[in-house]
């Protein structure tokens, strides 16, 4: 597949970050309940990741998967009904932000590391020269699970890129309250496959280091691990009013590439405007169809909605 333009990128990036400022707006005012956990400042990392996948490539994701899906092509329609706990819903409203399934992008989990095993089984079964990607944050790192997994996949040349979305934060704390080791990376050479470290604000970067180590994945040589070094745009979760001041944000980054290279600033921020325009229409005509809440929705929406 032809490499997208840095335009593509930027609209992909764009997109995403839309859809989850309207979302963060519909959970502040009560239109979307449930516990979200927004990607800004990573999206950079999931479309890099995801130009580079081919037809029966498949991809696990965490508990911060919106931008994963997004990119893998899940439908915003279906992904903001299933925020909204509606039964046109991706998963029928059942799953809300944290539990997605889709065909490309397979799953999410609320259990930090938890597809990791499963996305290395998906992987011993995925038909050449199709890979498993299996992205996770920096906080997995710190779990049984993730070594485990790099262990197992070593041992059986699995066809899975590790993508770790390394913000530097678990919840609340910083990386080194959690651990002595300071490279993600080393745990690469440990298991004798292959490694790199990449800016996951640049979205450019990543997709060149992705299909580098993807191409050989392909070839069976192996298993790979990417850290890609993100920032966190919004609190851990919303509703949380701690946020990191002064972090790298990858749609910034990406139009100021552009207008480098002679786009105008105006032309690039009309364009947002217009997907954000976009992602509000959305979500207010998910909430206007007036589907039935799924019995798993958050109670006191499910009684709002329902009563007079
Ligand atoms: C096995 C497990 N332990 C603890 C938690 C609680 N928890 C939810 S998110 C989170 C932080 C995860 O950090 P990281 O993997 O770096 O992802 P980030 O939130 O930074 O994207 C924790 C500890 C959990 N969901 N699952
Ligand atoms: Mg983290």
């Amino acid at each position: 597949m032809p490499t997208p333009s840095l335009l593509d990128f930027c609209e992909q990036i764009s997109k995403i970050r839309a859809f989850e400022e309207v979302v963060a707006e519909g959970y502040r005012d009560r239109k979307l309940p449930g516990l979200l956990h927004l990607s800004m400042g990573a999206e950079a990392t999931a479309v890099g990741v995801i130009s580079s996948l081919e037809e029966g490539d498949r991809l696990y994701s965490s508990h911060r998967p919106h931008g994963h899906f997004l990119a893998a092509g899940t439908d915003p329609r279906s992904l903001m009904a299933e925020l909204a706990g509606m039964e046109s819903g991706l998963c029928h409203g059942r799953a809300g932000s944290m539990h997605l399934m889709d065909e490309r992008a397979v799953m999410a989990t609320g259990i930090v590391g938890g597809t990791m095993p499963i996305a290395l089984g998906h992987s011993l079964v995925i038909p050449a020269p199709g890979i498993v990607v299996s992205i996770f944050g920096d906080g997995a790192v710190q779990t049984g699970t993730f070594h485990e997994t790099l262990n197992m996949a070593a041992l059986w040349k699995a066809p899975v890129v590790f993508v770790c979305e390394n913000n530097e934060r678990i919840e609340f704390s910083s990386r080194e309250e959690h651990t002595t080791v300071k490279d993600i990376v080393e745990y690469s050479r440990l298991h004798r496959m292959a490694g790199e470290h990449v800016d996951g604000c640049d979205v450019e970067a990543v997709a060149q280091a992705f299909s580098t180590l993807a191409r050989d994945v392909r070839k069976r040589t192996g298993p790979a691990l990417l850290v890609c070094d993100i920032s966190r745009l919004r609190p851990h979760y919303e509703g949380d009013l701690r946020i990191q001041d002064g972090a790298a944000d990858p749609l910034e980054i990406c139009m100021s590439r552009l207008v480098e290279q002679g786009h105008t600033e105006s032309e690039l921020r009309s364009r947002h405007g217009e997907n954000v325009e976009r992602a509000r229409e959305l979500l207010d005509s998910v909430m206007k169809r007036g589907d039935l809440p799924s019995p798993s929705d958050d109670v006191a929406l499910v009684l709002k909605r329902m009563l007079p």
